[in-house]
């Protein structure tokens, strides 16, 4: 038997990708944070319900803490969000072996860097995940729209076989032989959206509207940024990426909105925070990026949320 991916982290992601991959017979393991969340987890059954069109699917998925078990964890997905990962990771160290290989799905940049400097001899890949799910519930994932899954090593080399597990499981992925565009490029698609959908508190389609005249600097900068980061498109490019984004998921709420919907802590240190940093480190100057930044810290701390 294949050894089975385990997917460290509950949240709509990782449950919607446990659920997917056993829909199509591919074993997998959930691994919780807290005691509780497994009790809570056997307490149902170790039952997933993958809710699609109205239609509820229950999935069987065994739950588990990291250190219940000794069993080596040979491919691992971190599906936490992005502040979360260093935590995460050091609670399933012990049972990475030599050969483990790791999938990060975390939004924003930093994080998968930070993994890749921990783990120097694993091979760690990094992804780009687009498809919307929601939690309804704890157990409960609501698969909302279908998106693109693009896959990356950005230490180079080919595309690792089990990730053919993920094409058997339906999943839309590509293998992308230079990731790190890739990600930057969905960065500057956050930036744009996810702070003015928090702050405004809209849906992702009223944004420009929103935004009025900060909007195309907004975009400006945010080219110069990706320029400088080796990113190869032009302005009118990236602001077509950004509107067919704003357009496909207009309206929905950003995850930084529901974030701060939820009282729940947000992604901004790895979303605007990396921004505001690599524009710093590459001296340019960013009034528009800079004023955002600090306009949802405050907006955060005035909700009793972390600025980070
Ligand atoms: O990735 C997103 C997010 O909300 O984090 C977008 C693309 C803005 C969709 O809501």
């Amino acid at each position: 038997m294949s050894d089975p991916l385990h997917i460290l982290g509950a949240g709509s992601l990782g449950l919607l990708l446990a659920a997917r991959c056993t829909l199509a017979g591919a074993p997998c393991q959930l691994i919780l944070r807290t005691r509780e969340a497994v009790c809570a987890w056997r307490q149902r059954d170790n039952l997933l319900l993958l809710e699609q069109q109205g239609q509820s699917t229950p999935l069987k998925v065994a739950g588990e803490l990291a250190d219940e078990s000794a069993q080596p964890i040979r491919l691992l997905v971190v599906a936490t969000k992005a502040w979360a990962v260093a935590d995460a990771l050091d609670s399933v160290l012990h049972r990475l072996t030599p050969d483990s290989q790791i999938l990060l799905l975390q939004n924003g940049l930093g994080s998968q860097q930070a993994v890749s400097r921990r783990l120097p001899d694993h091979r760690v890949l990094y992804a780009s995940v687009t498809d919307g799910a929601w939690l309804r519930s704890p157990n409960q994932v609501v698969w909302a729209g279908s998106g693109q899954t693009l896959i990356g090593d950005p230490a180079a080399g080919p595309a690792p076989d089990w990730l053919q597990r993920l094409t058997r499981a339906g999943i839309d992925w590509r293998w992308e032989s230079d990731i790190l565009p890739v990600l930057w490029l969905k960065l500057a698609v956050n930036c744009a959206i996810n702070p003015l959908s928090a702050l405004h508190d809209c849906p992702n389609g009223e944004v420009p509207e929103r935004a009025g005249a900060i909007f195309e600097p907004l975009l400006a900068e945010l080219h110069a940024l990706l320029s400088s980061e080796g990113v190869s498109l032009s302005l009118a490019e990236l602001r077509e990426r950004i509107l067919a984004v704003i357009r496909a998921t207009a309206s929905n709420s950003s995850s930084m909105r529901q974030d701060v919907l939820a009282g729940r802590r947000t992604e901004i240190d790895f979303i605007l925070g990396h921004a505001w940093r690599s524009a710093r480190q590459a001296g340019l100057s960013t009034p528009v990026l800079d004023a955002l930044y600090l306009q949802l810290q405050n907006h955060l701390t005035e909700r009793g949320l972390p600025r980070n």
